[in-house]
């Protein structure tokens, strides 16, 4: 039976891997994928590929005094490479049935100490849960250089976002500023859930060139750096899939219909990808919804039959 969301995480999931005709093998990686929502794998990229990552980032992290590059694969093929490997997007195609878009890599040369959180506050999009982050090792992660956690399983609870702890996020003008806004409420909140519905997190031990794959809502975030010093040079790749409106959740206010939508570069064409909703592309992107005009004033300035046509013009 057909479920418009991954089928890992469809109520029909075992039914449709019995009808399937993938390998015992890769049926049990699905299965644990579908109960777990990661999965820890071998991305088998080429030992020099790492290293040459690696190594072609200390300049630039030293130059940028920051700990994160965000979107270096523009410059950087290495990172490119590591981005589109081939058995990565395999694997995803295995895991979504639809074509992955990897649209993001961030890189990292020590322990981000993230508090735990979704992606699906950063990443969502319609149909929900079309999207993983898939973070590699480029050096070995141990106890002590801030290694990730993540809650297994916790990717079947509920989506949350702003609006679940009463915030609005078209009011901001600006990723920052919704950042710096709203963002804390939101940690805090999945710092509560954690506690009050007794999650146990694991802990992240790989060696370098291992990877985890970590669907849309898993929890997940980075532990102390217990050795000060210590480096942990990763990168995390974010993906979504064909077919699906990508929406910034920490702009949007779904119900009220001020989306902002995500325009993403696919990595491996280096193509804009425009939004579809149902196989039917859209155009609008970013704020293209009134954000600072109550609607109230809208609604009696520009007449019925002209919001007609521009939503239809919006939604062609
Ligand atoms: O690398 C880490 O420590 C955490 C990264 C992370 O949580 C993310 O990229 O969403």
């Amino acid at each position: 039976m057909h479920h418009n969301s991954p089928w890992t995480e469809s109520p029909f999931f075992e039914s449709e891997l019995e009808k399937s005709d993938l390998s015992p093998e890769m049926k049990e990686k699905v299965r644990f994928y579908s109960e777990n929502g990661y999965l820890i794998i071998d991305p088998e990229i080429p030992e020099t590929l790492l290293d040459e990552a690696r190594e072609g980032l200390l300049s630039e992290f030293s130059n940028r005094k920051s700990t994160r590059i965000q979107d270096i694969w523009k410059e950087n093929e290495k990172v490119r490479q590591i981005a589109i490997a081939p058995k990565i997007l395999d694997l995803l195609q295995v895991l979504y049935r639809k074509k992955p878009i990897p649209f993001q890599t961030l890189n990292f040369n020590v322990g981000t100490q993230q508090r735990t959180h979704s992606d699906t506050i950063h990443f969502d999009c319609i149909p929900q849960r079309f999207m993983c982050g898939v973070w590699v090792a480029l050096e070995d992660v141990k106890q002590d250089n801030g290694p990730l956690h993540y809650y297994p399983g916790s990717h079947k609870y509920p989506i949350y976002n702003l609006l679940d702890m009463g915030i609005m996020g078209s009011a901001s003008k600006s990723m920052e500023d919704s950042l710096s806004r709203n963002y804390q409420s939101y940690e805090d909140f999945i710092e509560e859930f954690v506690k009050v519905k007794k999650l146990t997190p694991e802990t992240l031990h790989i060696k370098k060139g291992q990877a985890i794959i970590w669907s849309a809502n898993l929890l997940h975030g980075g532990n102390k750096i217990e050795r000060p010093g210590a480096t942990r040079h990763s990168q995390v790749t974010h993906y979504y899939f064909e077919d699906c409106v990508y929406y910034a959740p920490l702009l949007t206010d779904m119900a009220i219909e001020r989306i902002n939508i995500r325009e993403i570069t696919d990595i491996q064409t280096g193509q804009k990808v425009k939004s579809s909703y149902n196989h039917r592309p859209i155009s609008n992107t970013g704020y293209s919804y009134k954000v600072y005009l109550p609607t109230h004033i809208l609604r009696t300035v520009v007449p019925e039959s002209l919001r007609k046509r521009v939503k239809s013009l919006l939604f062609r």
